[in-house]
């Protein structure tokens, strides 16, 4: 390809003339926003231990009340994007949030779509839509776009959990902005069990009212899962995905989340891929490649890989690993 004019071979004065009037030459541009075959990521290969983390967020309960902090998170930003601008990637926002026991982080709604993967502690809770999801050790809890929720906590110790968001995106959209609320009442809404089995109920009003059938994805259950496929399925990556169970779709609209089973001793080369990703470490030890890079990941663990990066999965160790993924594919196939 050419190589184009440069903003420096243009006279000064003309330059000044387009600024007054609010007006850019695209030639000088043209190659950074239309690069050639792919795209040139802000978003740099990032790795957050969680022993880093853990200590600070305990200290942000000291420091700060939950009256004050409304959800006490530390975002987990990307430098590439400018720490600032709490991004991981230039669509997933990271935070990890503490709840102190008898605390509540009080009801709201927003714009973006939120999940939690719980990643130490018991007892805590998230109220959606007055439904009451009891959070565990790896569950996954979605917060869908619009939808009300609030988080409470009936135990002794510390609940850490991890939020994903699409937040990067929707602020950037200037489609970003929150409602705050009362406590909700809480309901028996039978979703557990009525989904989860591969049966949906046939009444239309149950299934036509509702985008988001299942709100809360047991970690035991999607354990499982894994461990079967990884008896029948000898090679490739053993990974499910977690999909609304009425559609079969992704199971939010932005953000795909997905698990990830590697075996002792195993290496999994990923697919390569144009969305960029996020590797959360639910259990095991990994040695995570992403380009030239290495990061090795213990429980708990999180990192984020720019799009197009050749991404390999080490586990050296004796027992299996499990990883939680996040990644742009749902947007970008919407795209
Ligand atoms: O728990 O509702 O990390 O609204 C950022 C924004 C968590 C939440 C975040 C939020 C929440």
């Amino acid at each position: 390809m050419e190589q184009l004019a440069k903003l420096e071979d243009l006279p000064t004065s003309y330059v000044a003339n387009l600024t007054q009037n609010n007006l850019v030459p695209l030639w000088p541009s043209l190659r950074n926003v239309l690069p050639p075959l792919k795209p040139i990521p802000h978003t740099k290969a990032t790795f957050w231990k969680f022993n880093d983390i853990k200590p600070l967020l305990i200290e942000a309960g000291e420091l700060t009340p939950i009256e004050k902090a409304e959800r006490r998170v530390l975002v987990l930003a990307n430098p590439g994007h400018g720490l600032e601008n709490m991004r991981a990637t230039s669509v997933i926002y990271l935070g990890m949030q503490l709840l102190l026991p008898k605390e509540w982080a009080p009801a709201h709604r927003h714009t973006p779509n939120a999940v939690r993967l719980i990643v130490e502690g018991e007892k805590a809770y998230t109220t959606v839509e007055g439904e009451k999801c009891p959070m565990s050790h790896g569950d996954l809890i979605l917060t869908p776009s619009g939808l009300w929720h609030e988080h409470g906590h009936d135990g002794d110790e510390p609940v850490i959990w991890l939020d994903v968001l699409d937040l990067p995106l929707v602020y950037y959209m200037e489609a970003s902005y929150v409602e705050g609320g009362e406590c909700q009442p809480v309901m028996n809404t039978g979703t557990k069990s009525r989904y989860g089995r591969g049966l949906v109920p046939t009444q239309h009003h149950i299934r036509a009212k509702n985008n988001y059938p299942m709100l809360r994805y047991p970690w035991v259950e999607a354990k499982q899962l894994l461990v079967d496929l990884a008896e029948t399925q000898s090679q490739g990556p053993i990974q499910v995905a977690y999909v609304n169970p009425e559609t079969g779709e992704d199971c939010q609209k932005i953000i795909g989340y997905s698990a990830v089973m590697v075996r002792s001793n195993e290496t999994i080369q990923m697919s390569p891929c144009s969305a960029a990703q996020v590797f959360h470490l639910i259990e095991g030890q990994l040695e995570l490649r992403i380009g030239t890079e290495t990061f090795n990941l213990e429980k708990a663990d999180t990192a984020c890989a720019p799009c197009f990066a050749q991404i390999d999965l080490f586990n050296r160790s004796s027992e299996p690993c499990f990883i939680f993924i996040a990644d742009e594919a749902p947007i970008q196939k919407k795209l």
